[in-house]
């Protein structure tokens, strides 16, 4: 018997324990092990029924996804896909009785499993699930045939195209499982396959029929395939899914599964499954930081304070009090910190508006953040995250006051974008304390938090920052404190070949749309009219009384003239595009487009035609070569980490891995003599970082 399988009889049940931690993945052995437990409990004279149940904190999460990266060919995965089918068909054979105990998660194969088992019973807090979608591939172990078989039509497809899981009440109602017990789960469950032994009952998902009829299966899967047109632009993993299950109405149960291996095949092979199981890994990863042991004490996180009520300090303040933590929000004065509350007040009322959250919950809530002018109960905060304006002396001041105003284990965080944390440390006076917390905008929506650790940052202060980035539902990557951090000084290059890409003859329309077919959700362009011009041209203001730049190359003037003319973006009606009033439709200006055919003049540079391909190459090996020497400069532990803070700082589409992956799919020797391509024709402001040059020697990748 497997060591991955425990067997018991408890009053004439059997019960197969899965363990294999931490979230009982089907690795090598499980299934195997589940179905000799089967086995052995069919030919067990003590047993008349069977419970399988996953021990410790979940039941079944899925596949092993490590394995998908092993697979490489069609053949290994039409084989490998074949042998557990034939596997789940042998568990479903099983001569008695055989109850899935769900709890946690079953999640994927998890799930595909518990639907070979007769009968599923499920704790209330349970979910179910088909998430492989969010990997690039799709229900693998026969969950395209037998869900559909257990509820109707319009859930088998929105579970297997969204992934996202069901909780136990849902499951229920739409007959996916038998019972929810809210008691003992395997008490329960043991009751459960006592009863059908008791009746002689053993009902094989397989040989049901279909929950909706043919017809009105296949009109629903034709819906589906419309309403993903627009949804899921740029993915094959959601159609394949629906081909699956529109199998299940025109095929037999057989036919429908072979279907199902093909397109299986389809999609595990395929640059999408590989960039988005990087990603799965990315998330992750980023929570090891190597000089940081998984023991290190992490400050518990009961209270919370925000300085500065803007855009960026009330989106925060939403993500604390969202994650259920109260929050102070101060602000200089009472206009000031009113204003903040009424916009954060105006972002629930429409969460409110859309259904995606009850009015009782936006009180609650709202009551978690208490608007101030004053440092009155600061001293019981255990983290204050300062949003104030992007001015040294302003920081610095702020961070002395803190000092003094908060109790000595109290986290001092800083949402600069691009600030020398150091600096405000020194001035706190507390400097282990002292960490960035980069939120991007809106605060409250995207996942990123880029934790910025200074020269003395402890690495107490780095854990509670990871262990408070999950709880407040972000991804949060720990990077170096160079100028912009990751994020913006990666921005800068990408903006850099916007800008010039431009002035050399492609309209901002033209870039922003190559980048948007690219998989982003939208362009630089139409980015930088949200975030605002004069932002940027505050920074190079900044940065032009020292005397540097924000990326090598030349310094592109447009933005400058659109700013002098009081475009800054949606804010003023006009910045990039023109915009209605009230609108935020982006409507082509011919003018800027003039504007940069002038400062083109100015600059000697001859326009024109600059196509799409060359748009994407040049953007993408900008940001690719200045990732590879923030890596080289120790600015970012790993490649990976570079990947999430694009995706979840910009939504750089997942399905493309991040700007380091995508490097990885060109192929770097492709990379790297682009860089070279371009310096003969641009300039030696194109280097190659000496990571790329090394890893395309080496025939390596940037995650290899
Ligand atoms: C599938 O099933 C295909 C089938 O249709 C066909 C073939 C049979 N594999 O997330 P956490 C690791 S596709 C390998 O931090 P949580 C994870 O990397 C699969 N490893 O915990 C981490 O490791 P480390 C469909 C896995 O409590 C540790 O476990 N299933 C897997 O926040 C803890 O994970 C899915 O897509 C796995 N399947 O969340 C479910 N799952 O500590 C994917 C987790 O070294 N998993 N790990 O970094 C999840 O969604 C979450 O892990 C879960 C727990 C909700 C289960």
């Amino acid at each position: 018997m497997s060591q991955l399988i425990r067997y018991e009889v408890r009053d004439r049940i059997a019960i197969l324990t899965v363990d294999n931690p931490p979230v009982n993945a089907l690795g090598p052995g499980v299934v195997e092990g589940i179905e000799e437990a089967v086995a052995r409990a069919n030919g067990d004279a003590g047993a008349d029924a069977m419970v399988l149940i996953g021990h410790g904190s979940t039941f079944i999460a899925g596949a092993d996804i490590k394995i998908f990266g092993t697979i490489k060919t069609r053949e290994q995965s039409l084989a490998r896909s074949e042998a557990m089918h034939a596997r789940l068909k042998r568990i479903e054979d099983a001569t008695k009785p055989l109850v899935a105990a769900i709890h946690g998660n079953a999640l994927g194969g998890g799930l595909e499993i518990a639907m070979s088992c007769h009968y599923r019973v499920m704790a209330a807090d349970a979910k179910v699930g088909q998430p492989e979608v969010l990997l690039g591939i799709i229900p693998g172990a026969g969950g395209t045939q037998r869900l559909p078989r257990l509820c109707e039509a319009a859930l088998a497809i929105e579970m297997c195209t969204a992934g996202k899981p069901v909780p136990a009440a849902k499951a229920l109602a739409a007959g996916i499982v038998d019972d929810v017990v809210s008691g003992n789960l395997l008490d329960g469950a043991i009751e459960f396959a006592r009863a059908r032994a008791a009746a002689r009952e053993v009902r094989k998902t397989r040989d049901l029929t279909t929950k909706t009829d043919r017809n009105a299966g296949v009109a629903a899967c034709a819906a589906a395939r419309t309403t993903l047109a627009a949804t899921a632009k740029g993915l094959q993993a959601p159609f394949k899914a629906i081909d699956a299950i529109e199998a299940a109405f025109t095929l037999d149960f057989e036919a429908g599964s072979a279907r199902e291996r093909e397109l299986f095949a389809d999609c595990v092979t395929s640059t999408e499954c590989r960039a988005l199981v990087h990603m799965f890994f990315a998330d992750r990863e980023a929570a090891k930081v190597p000089d940081v042991p998984k023991d290190t004490p992490v400050v518990p996180i009961a209270r919370a304070a925000v300085i500065g009520a803007g855009t960026m300090g009330g989106g925060i303040a939403m993500a604390y009090a969202n994650a259920g933590i109260p929050v102070l929000l101060k602000d200089v004065d009472d206009a000031a910190v009113q204003r903040g509350m009424a916009t954060i007040r105006k972002n629930y009322e429409s969460s409110v508006a859309k259904g995606r959250m009850t009015a009782d919950a936006m009180a609650r809530t709202m009551a978690l953040i208490t608007p101030t002018t004053n440092y009155d109960g600061f001293d019981q905060a255990d983290i204050v995250v300062e949003a104030v304006f992007e001015n040294m002396d302003l920081k610095k001041t702020t961070f002395a006051e803190l000092a003094k105003v908060t109790k000595p284990t109290c986290i001092l965080a800083s949402n600069t974008s691009t600030l020398d944390i150091d600096e405000f440390a020194q001035a706190s006076g507390r400097p282990a304390q002292v960490i960035g917390h980069h939120f991007f905008s809106p605060a409250n929506v995207m996942k990123l938090l880029e934790i910025v650790r200074g020269k003395e940052t402890s690495k107490e202060a780095i854990a509670t920052s990871l262990a408070l980035a999950k709880k407040l539902g972000k991804v949060g990557v720990v990077v170096g404190n160079c100028f912009g951090f990751v994020a913006n000084r990666m921005i800068a290059y990408y903006m850099r070949e916007a800008y010039l890409l431009l002035e050399e003859g492609a309209t901002v329309s033209q870039i922003d749309g190559a980048l948007t077919e690219f998989g982003m959700p939208v362009g630089p362009f139409g980015m930088q009219d949200i975030a605002g011009i004069d932002v940027g041209w505050r920074i190079r203001q900044h940065l032009k009384l020292t005397g540097q730049t924000r990326a090598e190359g030349p310094q592109s003037e447009v933005p400058d003239r659109l700013y002098e003319l009081g475009r800054y973006g949606q804010k003023t009606g006009a910045g990039w595009y023109r915009y209605e009033a009230g609108s935020r439709t982006r409507i082509p200006d011919p003018m800027v487009d003039e504007i940069a055919a002038a400062e083109a003049a100015k600059r000697g540079i001859t326009r024109r035609k600059v196509t799409n391909e060359e748009i994407i190459s040049r953007i993408m090996t900008a940001l690719a070569n200045e990732g590879a020497r923030i890596i080289e400069e120790g600015y970012a532990t790993r490649a990976s980490d570079i990947d999430a803070v694009y995706c979840y700082g910009f939504g750089y589409p997942r399905h493309k891995g991040g700007p380091m992956f995508y490097a990885d799919t060109v192929g770097l020797p492709t990379v790297l003599e682009r860089v070279k391509e371009y310096r003969e024709q641009f300039g030696d402001y194109w280097q190659p970082a000496a990571l790329l040059e090394k890893r395309a020697a080496e025939g390596r990748g940037f995650h290899s």
